[in-house]
């Protein structure tokens, strides 16, 4: 496997809402003349590491790419409808305040929140997308989340990106595209419950054509979440690129 390439960034500072960005533990790489050629975009990546968690993020794309890929996707991208653009909550469903798609390698499925949703086949934006995070990070992936918040009050819920049939080995690569939204991290044991503990929650802006890598164990201990923003006026498109273990894919849902 590739090694993946970082270079310090400055420590993360917003003038958030209600919360302080936490940078912490910053690690250096030096990028060396051979591996600089492995990758056709190598990115000043800023590392974000608190306990249990360990990030990286840096800029994708320029503006101007950002902006014709946004465009692309608004044109190629269907969203799910009916039932499918729905989760399940103690054994009812809800609408989600967002729209959401899947897209991917042949008979990839993903489950989540009682849902299951069956990959379309990659687009030509997508795969372009796909290619440059998979040359920037040396991973590669079979499958993409895309979540698309139409203004500030589209938004989704605290969670953890922790199904079995994710790939443990491979970073959740997030590229986010659109109006610039806040992304906050929180600690499971800084949530509810008896034994919860005084852990600062770590927050991100996440900037039109940046790339975060969500590394093991970030899943693992952290949620995520993008709350809502009702400043915002314009829409936001995310895809979380992942990596599926068909193996691991629940055998008993038959998808349409
Ligand atoms: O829109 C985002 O940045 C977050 C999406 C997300 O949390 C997910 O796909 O699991």
């Amino acid at each position: 496997m590739k090694k993946r390439v970082a270079t310090c960034g400055e420590q993360e500072r917003t003038d958030g809402e209600d919360l302080v960005t936490q940078n912490t533990n910053q690690t250096c790489e030096t990028i060396a003349d051979d591996e600089d050629e492995e990758f056709s975009h190598p990115i000043p990546w800023r590392k974000i590491e608190a306990e249990g968690l360990d990030c990286d993020h840096g800029l994708l794309f320029t503006k101007e790419e950002a902006d014709r890929l946004f465009s692309r996707l608004e044109e190629e991208v269907e969203y799910f409808a009916g039932d499918q653009a729905k989760v399940q909550l103690y054994g009812k469903l809800h609408s989600i305040p967002r729209q959401q798609a899947t897209y991917g390698d042949e008979g990839l499925m993903y489950s989540f929140s009682g849902v299951h949703l069956l990959a379309r086949p990659w687009t030509p934006t997508l795969e372009y997308i796909r290619d440059a995070v998979t040359n920037a990070t040396g991973q590669t992936f079979n499958f993409v989340l895309i979540n698309r918040y139409k203004d500030g009050h589209d938004h989704i819920g605290e969670h953890r990106d922790d199904e079995r049939e994710l790939d443990p080995t491979c970073p959740i690569a997030s590229v986010s595209l659109g109006a610039v939204r806040d992304f906050i991290f929180r600690h499971k044991d800084a949530r509810v419950g008896p034994k919860k503990r005084q852990i600062e929650p770590v927050k991100l802006e996440l900037a039109h054509g940046c790339l975060l890598l969500m590394n093991s164990p970030t899943n693992t201990y952290w949620y995520h979440s993008l709350p809502i923003r009702k400043k915002v006026k314009t829409p936001r498109i995310n895809l979380t690129f992942r990596r599926i273990i068909r193996s691991r894919q629940r055998s008993d849902i038959k998808n349409k």
